[in-house]
């Protein structure tokens, strides 16, 4: 099978037309989850990855039209093709751009290109927007995950002074969203994260954000009232189980 990748862009066609049909599906999104058989199936059930997430909402956000493509993530070094797609990188999320056939990995990629592509639905890109919770989940999150006994205090402090800046953040601005009015790139990366700490940081660690926090819950709450939102999010126990699993793989590698 032949591939394409194209990785740096410099110009992308806009997608006024496009957008025109909307039914058909403009990328096939290859992304954590259950497939019903076989190493990736477009039937199967939604898994439990936040840039897979972010960047699913950023289409939603979009108007995007797409079709899920289930991976199990923890057999997709099987996939022959996998290394050809993702340039190596063998990572969800990746895309299929179907007008052409190329491939882009990457949400750190794909939302950039998206902007570009689909500007008429404004979102910012991600170093356009407020840079703001940057170290929150990798590595405020990831470090508190595996800190036991004396370490755990100070690694939660961390995580609560990564939680401080955002609320912080929205405090003193006083609006809905980090993008002001209307969410933005930010919003869109930060939120799934945010989701996962307080699911699996719940599960595995009692972790929950202290009510005071007050900025970012409401913040939490809008996004998650917002239409983007649910067709991106798995079932909770998909995060309960990944974060067990998580905090085993980084205990190991310690
Ligand atoms: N920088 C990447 C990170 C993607 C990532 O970490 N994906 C995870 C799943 S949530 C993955 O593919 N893990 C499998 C692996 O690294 O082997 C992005 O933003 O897309």
């Amino acid at each position: 099978m032949a591939f394409t990748t194209l990785r740096t862009l410099t110009r992308v066609p806009s997608s006024r037309s496009a957008l025109a049909v909307a039914a058909e599906p403009l990328y096939d999104i290859y992304i954590k989850g259950a497939p019903v058989e076989g190493l990736v199936n477009e039937k199967g059930e939604l898994g439990d990855c936040p840039f897979s997430q972010r960047t699913m909402m950023t289409m939603q956000e979009k108007n995007i039209p797409y079709k899920m493509m289930f991976i199990d993530e923890y057999r997709m070094q099987e996939i022959p093709w996998l290394d050809e797609v993702t340039e190596g990188a063998r990572q969800i999320p990746f895309v299929q751009e179907k007008e052409t056939g190329k491939w882009y990995h990457d949400s750190d990629f794909i939302v950039p290109y998206l902007e570009d592509k689909f500007p008429e639905r404004k979102l910012g890109k991600p170093d356009e927007c407020p840079q703001v919770g940057a170290e929150l989940f990798k590595p405020a999150f990831f470090e508190y995950l595996v800190a036991d006994g004396a370490e755990e205090k100070p690694k939660l402090d961390r995580l609560l002074k990564e939680f401080q800046g955002l609320d912080d953040w929205l405090g003193e601005k006083g609006t809905p969203y980090f993008g002001g009015e209307d969410v933005c790139a930010t919003d869109l990366a930060l939120s799934p994260r945010v989701k996962h700490i307080f699911v699996g940081g719940k599960a595995v660690k009692g972790f929950e954000l202290p009510a005071s926090f007050k900025n970012v819950h409401a913040w939490m709450e809008r996004m998650q009232q917002r239409k983007s939102w649910g067709p991106a999010m798995p079932d909770e126990s998909w995060m309960v189980k990944g974060w067990h699993k998580k905090r085993e793989m980084l205990l190991a590698d310690k």
